[in-house]
């Protein structure tokens, strides 16, 4: 039988994220040997670098958290509808506390590369603090929103007051009374940050290039009663997460928005506004599929946008016209739109006014200066591609994962590559990812890979890869799937549009959680359909 490499540990954990943890929970409860390695100072991933003022999560507290461990599932209790990131990142100590996690993992300490050996079938991980280790499968759970996307704007570097990025922000608390600041963007972050920036600073400029559509979230103290009713049926709970197409227990209307009198319309919208949040995007199953779905509900919202922004033409500049409705994110938001009814917002729309250059005292526009003491880039993230592309991936034959993507993610079932053997990604390209709820995508996805290293070694082999057929039959089936949707339609950062010069794809698979799993199953079942094991 082949002898298995001497390799310093069975496994090396990129990340100490969501999925990263449950990776090093799940690996370590099999008996293998681990390295994690984490560039920030501590656990949680997003929620550890995402600190921004307002910064909450869109998917239900009670749904977006783990489901392996029954007894935390108890113990634990969400305070609010929507947990704010200093709750999550909590609970992601908890866990890690809770698990002995934090042991695995090496902080502070960046992966620069990974280098595969086809001889030893040993992947060779090096990082900036100068330490080497060696593996037999690396799994990369490096987060699809985790690489800033810092703009590229003349003068940026030459400003006198103090800065931020949404997605890099510092532990200590900002203090923005008293001050004029400048927000750049109105995505979630910009748009969940402004209003409470706006409570105590002295001014706020928000610079928008792109409106976005943002619903209420209907956040509300979660009750004991409440509490008690989830928990008491909790497994029943994730059961119809799991069946359903968004990782949450919700569904859409039974029928079609063309399908139904406009009273009953109305009505459907109504109960799915009063819900709160970006499930308004899948109150009908045809709204993004149909333009003229799309449109009743693109109608019903933009009212909604009229009845809370006082100022008719303030209002037209804050309704989307470019998009159609839930093709991107919608933002989940508390407060958003009536908050450029208080005196000290102002809006500038950077598509009659492009912001010129930012000078040491602010940011100047094509039609107007603005002083500012603080500048907020709430710009986004090079996202679901951007943090891989940014480590030395070397796989068989010295391929690069850089090159191989060059004009897209290339992956099969979003957990692998051709030419990476024993390489796994969590929650990335080409699986339902962000489409659906995280925790239960990265849970979903460390069970696969961990039932996968199982077999390589219950079948002897040393490696297992992804065939290209079977990469090349995968990037068809998304991009298959995304078509027959409104989505391609949209600049958005699922289509890589927000990063200049990034190829134009749509990154996650579309075709829901459920259908995904049964996919994964099925693979499984047979023997890892797809890939060679040698
Ligand atoms: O980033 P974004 P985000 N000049 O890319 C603008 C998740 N998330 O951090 O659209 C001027 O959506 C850009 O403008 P445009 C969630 O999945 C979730 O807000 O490119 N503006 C856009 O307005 C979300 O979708 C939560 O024209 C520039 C903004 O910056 C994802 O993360 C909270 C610019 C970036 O918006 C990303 O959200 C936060 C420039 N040069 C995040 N460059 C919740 O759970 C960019 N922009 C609620």
């Amino acid at each position: 039988m082949f002898k298995l490499p001497r390799t310093d540990v069975d496994v090396i954990v990129v990340g100490a994220g969501i999925s990263g943890l449950y990776a090093v929970y799940k690996l370590r409860a099999q008996g293998r040997s681990i390295a994690g390695f984490e560039s920030a100072a501590d656990v949680g991933g997003t929620w550890y670098h995402n600190r921004y003022p307002g910064a909450r999560c869109d998917v239900e507290s009670i749904d977006y958290s783990y489901s392996f461990d029954s007894e935390l599932q108890q113990e634990w209790t969400w305070t609010e509808r929507f947990a704010t990131q200093e709750e999550i990142l909590r609970y992601l100590e908890h866990v890690a506390d809770r698990h002995d996690l934090r042991s695995a993992y090496s902080f502070e300490t960046k992966v620069v590369s990974a280098v595969w050996d086809d001889t030893d079938s040993t992947w060779t991980v090096t990082t900036d603090t100068g330490v080497v280790k060696t593996a037999r499968f690396v799994i990369f759970a490096t987060g699809v929103l985790s690489t800033a996307n810092r703009p590229d704007i003349a003068g940026a570097e030459s400003f006198a007051g103090e800065s931020y990025h949404t997605g890099e922000w510092p532990h200590d608390p900002v203090d923005f009374s008293g001050k004029r600041v400048g927000v750049i963007g109105t995505g979630s972050s910009g748009i969940q940050s402004i209003p409470v920036i706006a409570e105590s600073a002295e001014r706020v400029v928000v610079f928008q290039r792109t409106p976005n559509y943002s619903i209420p979230a209907g956040n509300r103290p979660l009750s004991e009663e409440f509490i008690a009713e989830v928990k008491a049926d909790y497994d029943e709970r994730r059961r119809l997460s799991r069946a359903s197409g968004g990782g949450t227990p919700n569904s859409a209307y039974p029928k079609g928005a063309l399908e139904v009198s406009a009273q009953e319309r109305t009505r459907v919208y109504d109960e799915w506004w009063n819900r709160g949040g970006y499930l308004f995007a899948k109150a009908f199953p045809d709204q993004t599929i149909s333009k003229e779905a799309n449109d009743t509900a693109r109608e019903y919202v933009e009212a909604k946008i009229r009845d809370m922004v006082n100022d008719p033409a303030l209002a037209d500049e804050l309704i989307p016209t470019d998009h159609p409705i839930g093709t991107k994110r919608i933002v989940t938001d508390s407060g958003y739109f009536t908050t450029f009814n208080r005196d000290n917002v102002t809006l500038v729309n950077l598509r009659k006014t492009p912001i010129e250059t930012i000078v040491p005292t602010g940011i100047d526009t094509s039609g107007e200066h603005f002083d500012l003491d603080v500048i907020v880039y709430a710009t986004g993230f090079d996202a679901m591609t951007g943090t891989l592309s940014r480590i030395d991936i070397r796989g068989r034959a010295g391929r690069t994962l850089l090159d191989e993507w060059s004009a897209g993610p290339r992956t099969y079932l979003g957990l692998t590559a051709n030419g990476f053997p024993n390489l796994f990604m969590t929650t990335g390209a080409g699986s339902p990812s962000v489409l659906a709820n995280m925790v239960l995508g990265a849970e979903q996805h460390v069970d696969w890979i961990s039932a996968c290293i199982g077999y390589v070694d219950a079948h002897g082999g040393s490696a297992i890869e992804a065939t290209e057929q079977s990469v090349d039959d995968w990037v068809a089936e998304c991009n298959e799937k995304a078509a027959g949707t409104l989505f391609p339609t949209a600049n958005s950062w699922y289509m890589g549009a927000n990063i200049p010069g990034k190829p134009r794809v749509f990154m996650p698979y579309i075709g829901g959680f459920a259908n995904y799993g049964a996919i994964l199953d099925d693979v499984a079942a047979a023997g890892y359909k797809g890939f060679d094991i040698r």
